[in-house]
């Protein structure tokens, strides 16, 4: 079989497979005005709002702040698309999804681009969103301790089937919580959340240093209520490891930062709860060697994602290829992040492509070798990594 050939079947069926998106922070229409989309949002995204003030250092962080939305996405768009190419990975998403759209950008005109958004109905825009980005479902982040969050499930909660639960706990790290006050407490509040949302998952990020035998508050509630709550409602707890929250505070959602953190703490919680499943990914590309080792050694650890800084594709292509080499096909290899709907057509779009490069590749080898790699293995395979069955399993 020569290679081209493969490798556009490759691409086809990669680009057939409807998508689990294991971990977004986007919403359903339920969710009224947490629902961000449409192009004044993309453009003040968080990634791109930490460009921003590279290319230009003189602008005052609470100038920025205290700018309308519209005010911050045009400087946005002037510095990273009109003086500057939008080459940096957030830039070109936007690029890649106004490409999508069918929008015609040559002229580069925002307000134009403006009024096809203006004209498009928001129910319609989540189907097409949806269906461009070939993603079957999407996981959100339902943090229990935000206000509009607790009012939306107070009144209803969720109604749109394509987009499931997940419970976010850090709110139950911060020492004011009056959950964290005692064991009880916790374990009430825990119960409450996952009896009101039905979450997919537990889910928290955690601090490069995280130590789950260090006593703290995080080890505390984690090994106290947390697991024993996964555990008995059978839930995975999803720990994302290895951000330095508010590393520049002016930047606010922007200003958080990376660490290395110890993988063997993972490998503890992993051997002391063995009929709980852990899915981890950690956001420091030092870390991720070690992971997928780890990984190996314990059956109930899905590694997953290539999150946030590593959703670049130069380390996406790394990471990804390292995880099919030492985990085959027991890994999830990405999940979007998507906080902006939209944006699911470019996480989507840019990452497909890196995978079909690294499986591409590694079918190639295996064909090479005289084995027979069918079209339906192929559709198997990247069904089963990207389909959603790791979680359930
Ligand atoms: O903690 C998280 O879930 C991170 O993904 C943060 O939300 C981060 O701000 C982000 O959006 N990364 O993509
Ligand atoms: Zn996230």
């Amino acid at each position: 079989m020569d290679f081209k050939k493969l490798a556009s079947q490759v691409t086809k069926i990669i680009d057939e497979t409807p998508i689990a998106d294991i971990h977004t922070h986007i919403y359903s229409e339920s969710f009224g005005d947490l629902l961000l989309w449409g192009i004044d949002e993309l453009l003040t995204y968080h990634y791109l709002v930490a460009e921003l003030f590279r290319y230009k250092p003189e602008l005052d962080y609470e100038d920025y702040w205290n700018m309308p939305k519209q005010k911050q996405a045009e400087l946005v768009w002037d510095e990273l698309f009109i003086k500057n190419s939008p080459i940096s990975e957030s830039a070109r998403g936007v690029v890649t999804i106004l490409n999508a759209l069918g929008l015609d950008v040559s002229d580069k005109n925002l307000n134009k681009i403006r009024r096809y958004f203006a004209k498009i109905p928001i129910s319609q825009y989540v189907d097409k969103v949806l269906e461009l980005s070939n993603v079957k479902y999407v996981i959100m982040t339902n943090d229990p301790f935000d206000k509009k969050e607790q009012a939306v499930w107070d009144k209803g909660g969720n109604t749109d089937s394509r987009f499931k639960t997940a419970l976010r706990i850090d709110g139950l790290f911060d020492p004011r919580c009056f959950a964290n006050q005692n064991k009880a407490a916790g374990t009430d509040f825990l119960k409450r959340w996952i009896e009101k949302i039905k979450p997919v998952y537990l889910g928290t990020s955690l601090p490069p240093d995280f130590n789950i035998e260090d006593g703290g508050t995080k080890a505390k509630m984690i090994l106290e209520c947390v697991l024993p709550a996964a555990r008995e409602y059978k839930l995975p707890f999803a720990m994302m490891i290895g951000v330095k929250r508010g590393l520049n505070p002016a930047l606010r959602l922007a200003g958080d930062g990376v660490g290395r953190a110890n993988v063997d703490t993972i490998a503890k919680l992993a051997r002391d709860w063995p009929d709980v499943k852990f899915l981890v990914t950690m956001l420091s590309r030092e870390n991720q060697h070690e992971l997928c080792v780890t990984g190996r050694k314990f059956k109930n650890i899905v590694v997953f994602g290539c999150w946030w800084f590593l959703n670049n594709p130069s380390i996406m292509r790394e990471i990804t290829a390292e995880r099919i080499e030492t985990l085959g096909l027991t890994m999830i290899p990405q999940h979007s992040d998507a906080r902006v709907l939209d944006q699911l057509i470019y996480k989507w779009v840019h990452f497909r492509k890196v995978l079909a490069e690294v499986l591409g590749e590694k079918y190639f080898d295996l064909v090479s070798a005289g084995w027979p790699v069918s079209e339906a293995d192929i559709k198997r395979d990247v069904s089963r990594i990207l389909g959603g069955q790791l979680l359930s399993q």
